[in-house]
């Protein structure tokens, strides 16, 4: 979970708004008869977990790529948010979303781009390697404008050639309440047990007291 805030110049007071998104890659292996190099041709992004256009909050991405691609940065300003490349090696990709109000720091999110399948398998020009993450952006006391435009929420969805590859992750907003409420079941078997132990405790501290008395008295 990415939470940041922006200047206090002009701050809402109390408002929080999470906006889930989507990291991912996409990468084709080209075949027995393509260069070494350029192995694959793979495509990373960010998306909204709807495939909403998230250009409502975002005016672009920076995409750091590996200094073996020239150039290394690529700066996306319209979406869909992603880039495609061709090569032979796995790396890490620096992905930083800068947003429609400038007040608001960017976020940077590092995607680890996968080329090779895990476990690994026989390669397959059919059956591309699918890499995705759902992250949160959390906003705190954003400012008016941008408050407002993140409650509007986004006005349509984009349509991308490798969207039948993407994961379903409409189901992870339920799963997340599902985790915090077995989190808090398991706090509270833990909060029950301490508190029995300290009982215990209480009790074994009278009775050395008394036995101190006892002897005290003798
Ligand atoms: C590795 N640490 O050794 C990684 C580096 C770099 C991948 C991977 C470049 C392609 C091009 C390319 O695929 N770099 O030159 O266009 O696995």
């Amino acid at each position: 979970m990415k939470t940041f805030s922006s200047s206090p110049k002009t701050r809402t007071k109390g408002a929080t708004v999470a906006v889930p998104i989507i990291q991912g890659s996409i990468a084709f292996w080209l075949g027995p008869e393509a260069d070494e190099w350029h192995s694959h041709r793979w495509t990373a992004y960010i998306r909204g977990s709807r495939n909403e256009d998230l250009s409502y909050f975002i005016r672009y991405v920076e995409f750091q790529l590996h200094e073996s691609f020239h150039p290394s940065k690529r700066v996306v300003t319209k979406p869909p948010f992603e880039i495609t490349e061709t090569g032979w090696g796995e790396f890490d990709l620096i992905i930083r979303v800068y947003f429609v109000d400038n007040l608001e720091s960017p976020v940077e999110l590092i995607h680890p781009l996968r080329l090779f399948p895990i476990p690994p398998k026989e390669p397959s020009v059919e059956e591309p390697v699918v890499n995705e993450h759902y992250e949160e952006l959390v906003f705190q006391d954003p400012p008016e404008e941008l408050l407002a435009i993140l409650r509007m929420g986004p006005q349509r969805t984009i349509e991308t050639e490798l969207q039948k590859y993407f994961l379903d992750f409409t189901g992870q907003e339920a799963q997340d309440l599902e985790k915090i409420k077995q989190a808090k079941e398991v706090i509270r078997t833990k909060m029950n047990a301490l508190n029995d132990r300290s009982k215990e405790i209480d009790e074994e501290r009278k009775q050395v007291e008394e036995e101190i008395n006892r002897l005290g008295n003798l």
